[in-house]
């Protein structure tokens, strides 16, 4: 086991969805993000650093000036079995099994998803997956047209934007209900990646591991 997770403050975050709602895409992404840098890039003064082997789970240590580290123990989970021990949960919604999607595309009904019962006090980012495959809901002006603003520290109002325009949307497409603590994003981890590490920078806040900002 790495020093670093044995001594330092760590949080396990839980990668959860149905599956194919592309938990290893977005969690492949994501590392890709962190170790070519690109995290690092957009978040002045934040280094990250993969410990360990690649294996489940992925352990990242994240450092900033004057800080102690903090490793994060990323799980996926096929289930949504959630162990006790969670600090965080990064919910993936396949956009592709709501109900109002699947009528929009014209393709046939499914059963609902069954919703896990979450835990009142556990944070919990709901992004909306593969934000691509339904871009053609996303209209001028929207804040899923603006780039991600997260990069000194995570932008409270942009935050809500999303979170507001990406509830509007779950109710209107008929998505799961919603955990009692959580958040709404929307990424896409197909090409370069759109909002990728949105859900994690969030979680961090709750952690008070990374700094929000008012505007
Ligand atoms: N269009 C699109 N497809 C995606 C995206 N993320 C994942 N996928 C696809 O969704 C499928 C399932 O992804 P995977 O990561 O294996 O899902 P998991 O079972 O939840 O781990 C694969 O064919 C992925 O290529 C995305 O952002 N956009
Ligand atoms: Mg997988």
């Amino acid at each position: 086991m790495p020093r670093e997770y044995a001594e330092g403050p760590s949080h396990t975050i839980l990668v959860t969805g149905t599956p194919r709602s592309g938990k290893s895409t977005w969690l492949a992404e994501l590392l890709h993000q962190l170790s070519t840098g690109e995290v690092a890039h957009t978040v002045p003064g934040l280094s990250t650093r993969l410990l360990g082997d690649h294996a489940s789970p992925v352990l990242i240590s994240l450092r900033r000036a004057n800080a102690t580290p903090v490793v994060l123990a990323l799980h996926e989970l096929s289930t949504e079995d959630l162990p006790p021990t969670a600090a965080g949960v990064v919910h993936l919604v396949d956009p592709a099994h709501l109900p109002g999607v699947r009528t929009l595309f014209g393709w046939s009904a499914e059963p609902p998803p069954v919703t896990p019962a979450w835990p009142p006090r556990l944070p919990v980012a709901v992004a909306l997956s593969k934000l691509d495959l339904v871009q053609d809901a996303v209209e001028h002006g929207s804040p899923l047209r603006r780039p991600s603003p997260h990069a000194h520290a995570y932008v409270e109002p942009d935050g809500l934007d999303v979170h507001h325009e990406v509830t509007a949307w779950l109710a209107r497409w008929g998505g799961a209900a919603l955990p009692p603590r959580h958040r709404c994003f929307a990424l896409s981890a197909r090409s370069a990646g759109y909002r990728v590490a949105d859900p994690l920078l969030w979680l961090l806040t709750t952690f008070g591991a990374y700094g929000v900002a008012g505007s």
